[in-house]
């Protein structure tokens, strides 16, 4: 069993124990058991054959122990099978909609019966959901919103998992006889938020056997098709991979061509037409009229003009070569014809990291592992930023806790020399918008994020309200993962973006995009929208534990697909110049 599959049936356990009411200590006990496992770096099957280095990891106990070697040992988790007998397993996923949640899916479970998704749209549409207590219109039609996007979703991976299963693949890959250069194309080389399919292009020296090899790795569950030049198969973990091999004189032609999108090709393809060109993914081809250049098909298309390099295809057209991230046809081909493509933040400028999670609340390491972490990872600053007290079930501190934890970053901050540990605090936005802590602890803090954990289903215009009101707050600097949304899982939260945005930027207030890999929250056309306006971002980890840390470099994904670049972003800067930002309100 896979790290994917063993977090994704801890987590559908969890669904279940919250469905059944049960505490919600022990609840988020598998969620972030769950998250821990997806976020290791090895096999947990490795972790339990070295056994006794399980309960090293964050928030492993006794009892998971006991849990995680039975998913390693017998791929299933007899509590779970247990819990299914009562609930049907499909139930997690009507509590995951928005709008739902465990309380109203058990109702709906207990009263009409449902148990999956597709239960629920039949109830609905048979007018027997709105006359229960607890359904009005609004949550139904905001149900039913939220089955809509759960099915658009569906089968898609998030970036991460994507990068867990292909990474390896690359590698068994790369040790074939004769393999050149093994590229992974498609969604996943523009770092889109999730991959529907990964899209391996390989060339070789000749000779080499590279299906064959390709098809001995061990995760292949099942082959769907099989040629000279190309395959699919489906991996144990349900992900589906494309591979083909291409030779060295096409290579970049094809991966130009297997990047996309669809629509970048597209408005390429015309562009070449225009020209006399036939550009497919076997080359880029001369013809001798635009009719011809429409017209023509396949391999050899008319004379092989380039296709070696991307660079070839991009100079064809006349135009530089485009970073993978804006190739969505959003307007990159035109900033590339005037010259005007920006250039995107890269993760090498990131200089330290503004949100951050210890033991004094939800976080597993101490204030002084995650600054020498930091410092490890080569930034020159971070900022501890523990939840506040209405954040119970993630462990939120109390006025006088911040007080207390002010000496142990003291403490820090004599210990680990050579970076700068900012004191701070992620305060709750409560629903009418003050802050979660009083007005004269949130003066001493370094740094203040603040953000929405609670009430996520507010009208638009409250819950526009409600974050505006925060972004106006004296000491806020930065508003944490601002939607809320969760891949995957839950939509955005209603809210007049356009609005908030003109606040931040009146407010001098940054945005953040937080690089959880479930949230990975500003969304890029957001983001993208809001760097029009002349707001300024922060690129942070959320991290819960040293580990996490190294999300940040899908943070920087999200932020080039919002054709940010570094002056966008304020963790971009130099100390001294970040301590100015900061002492604006100080
Ligand atoms: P995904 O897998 O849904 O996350 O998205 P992609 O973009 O990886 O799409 P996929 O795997 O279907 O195809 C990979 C790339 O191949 C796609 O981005 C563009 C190219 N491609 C595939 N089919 C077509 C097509 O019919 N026309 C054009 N112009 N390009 C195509
Ligand atoms: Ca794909
Ligand atoms: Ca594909
Ligand atoms: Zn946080």
């Amino acid at each position: 069993m896979d790290n994917t599959t063993i977090a994704k049936t801890l987590n559908e356990y969890a669904d279940l124990l919250e469905i059944a009411d049960e505490n919600p200590f022990r609840v988020r006990s598998y969620r972030q058991a769950a998250q821990t496992v997806e976020g290791l770096s090895r096999p947990l099957q490795e972790l339990v054959e070295d056994s006794g280095e399980l309960q090293d990891l964050p928030g492993i106990g006794d009892r998971m122990e006991e849990h995680l070697e039975e998913l390693v040992r017998t791929g299933s988790l007899s509590a779970l099978d247990e819990l299914r007998e009562k609930l049907p397993g499909s139930l997690s996923d009507v509590v995951g909609l928005k709008g739902v949640g465990p309380k109203r899916a058990r109702k709906l479970h207990e009263v009409l019966g449902v148990e999956s998704v597709q239960d629920l749209k039949q109830a609905v549409e048979d007018d027997k959901v709105t006359p229960l207590e607890g359904f009005g219109e609004k949550t139904v039609e905001q149900m039913m919103q939220a089955v809509d996007e759960s099915e658009e979703d569906r089968g898609r991976w998030k970036l991460s998992t994507a990068d867990q299963l292909i990474e390896p693949l690359v590698k068994h890959l790369k040790q074939a006889d004769g393999v050149d250069r093994v590229v992974v194309a498609g969604s996943y080389r523009r770092r889109q938020e999730t991959v529907g399919d990964a899209d391996i292009l390989v060339t070789t020296d000749g000779g080499a056997d590279v299906m064959k090899h390709f098809h001995s790795y061990k995760e292949v569950e099942r082959i769907d098709s099989s040629g000279e030049t190309r395959s699919t198969v489906v991996l144990g973990s349900g992900l589906q991979v494309d591979l083909r091999v291409v030779e060295k004189q096409r290579y970049g032609a094809a991966l130009h061509y297997f990047t996309g999108s669809r629509e970048h090709n597209v408005a390429i393809r015309k562009r070449g037409i225009e020209r006399g060109l036939r550009i497919n993914e076997y080359g880029v081809f001369r013809l001798s009229s635009k009719e011809e250049a429409e017209e023509a098909r396949g391999k050899e298309a008319g004379d092989l003009q380039g296709g070696t390099t991307e660079k070839e295809v991009f100079e064809s057209v006349e135009l530089p070569w485009i970073p993978p991230e804006l190739r969505l046809n959003r307007g990159e081909i035109e900033a590339a014809e005037n010259g005007e493509l920006p250039s995107l933040v890269e993760p090498e400028q990131i200089r330290g990291d503004l949100h951050m999670h210890t033991q004094w609340s939800d976080g597993k390491n101490t204030v002084e592992e995650m600054a020498r972490a930091c410092k490890d990872g080569g930034y020159q600053y971070c900022a501890i930023t523990d939840h506040s007290q209405e954040s119970r079930v993630a462990g939120g501190l109390e006025p006088g806790a911040f007080r207390d934890q002010r000496e142990e970053i003291e403490e820090a901050r004599s210990k680990v020399r050579g970076i700068h540990i900012l004191a701070g605090a992620e305060v709750d936005i409560l629903p009418d918008g003050n802050l979660d802590l009083p007005d004269g602890l949130l003066r001493e803090f370094d740094i203040v994020v603040a953000s929405v954990h609670s009430k996520l289903g507010l009208e638009k215009d409250e819950m526009t309200k409600r974050v505006i009101r925060a972004i106006e707050h004296p000491s806020v600097d930065i508003i944490g993962h601002l939607t809320t949304r969760q891949i995957n899982d839950r939509g955005p939260a209603s809210m007049d973006f356009e609005d908030i945005f003109r606040a931040a930027k009146a407010n001098n207030v940054a945005l953040e995009i937080n690089s959880q890999p479930q949230r990975l929250d500003l969304p890029d056309v957001h983001a993208r929208r809001a760097a029009a306006l002349g707001v300024k971002f922060v690129i942070d980890s959320d991290a819960h534990r040293t580990e996490s840390l190294r999300y940040v470099k899908y943070g920087v994904d999200q932020a080039r697909r919002a054709w940010l670049t570094r002056t966008d972003v304020r963790n971009t800067s130099t100390w001294k110049q970040l301590k100015r930002w900061l002492g604006r309100k100080r």
